[in-house]
């Protein structure tokens, strides 16, 4: 049925919600046999950009931006791929994800048909602190953390804490029912992929309904809560910005 121009996607000044019917497929430069859903980038006022890259079984990624050097996050949403820099050889699985520090050429290449979540931000160095190396690994081996006591939502922190990444990215799972124990303000942006299940987002002064496929991006300072509904628990991988003084 027409849907008479409706759609859940938002763009509001510190919020957007990107959902599936909105999305337009493109293909960036070096990526073969493949295209990217762009979710946000600094053209919407984000300081990265994040993309569901979809690749047909021997498509590359290709690199990052020429002009802008940048570090890369991969976290495999289905499908498996093949990363091999100079050095190292593995091929990553659903759950499985890689950090790429910039300047580090690599290929990523799916093994079948496989859908990538990628980030990409130029790195803020930071006096007296060596910039991060390479790191690949399984959500599966990472160990959850209960947010603020609550065992009914857990956290798993991708990368390693340490003031070296100006990154994070961890995976957020609720059982059903649980919510965020306050709503959050903060100097961090966000980008949000859900992953499983649903649940309304407050963004701003607007609630949504939001289920997986969904991408959310989240300028600092925007005002936000979840809460999880349905039968199921619902589960996103979350970007932000971290470890770095708020004035640059
Ligand atoms: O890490 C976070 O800021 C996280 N609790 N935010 C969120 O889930 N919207
Ligand atoms: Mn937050």
């Amino acid at each position: 049925m027409h849907n008479l121009g409706r759609t859940r996607s938002a763009n509001r000044r510190d919020h957007l919600l990107h959902t599936p019917d909105t999305f337009v497929r493109t293909v960036l430069p070096g990526m073969e046999r493949g295209a990217a859903v762009v979710h946000i980038s600094p053209a919407a006022g984000a300081a990265f950009t994040q993309y569901t890259a979809e690749l047909e079984p021997g498509g590359t990624l290709g690199p990052t931006a020429s002009h802008v050097p940048a570090q890369r996050f991969v976290y495999v949403l289905a499908g498996a791929v093949d990363l091999a820099t100079g050095a190292s050889f593995q091929s990553i699985d659903p759950g499985g994800f890689a950090y790429l520090p910039e300047g580090l050429a690599h290929t990523l290449t799916a093994r079948s048909a496989a859908r990538l979540a990628v980030v990409e931000k130029p790195y803020q160095p930071l006096e007296g602190t060596a910039a991060p190396g390479m790191l690949a690994g399984s959500e599966s081996n990472v160990v959850s953390v209960a947010l603020m006591g609550d065992s009914d939502l857990l956290v798993r922190s991708l990368l390693p804490d340490g003031p070296a990444f100006d990154f994070a990215v961890n995976t957020m799972t609720y059982q059903p029912g649980a919510s965020l124990s306050m709503v959050e303000i903060h100097v961090m942006e966000h980008g949000l992929l859900m992953l499983e299940g649903g649940g309304i987002y407050r963004l701003g002064d607007a609630w949504y309904p939001v289920t997986a496929g969904d991408f959310i991006w989240m300028a600092p300072f925007c005002p936000q809560w979840f809460g999880a509904l349905g039968k199921r628990p619902a589960k996103y991988l979350i970007y932000k910005d971290w470890n770095r003084h708020p004035l640059g």
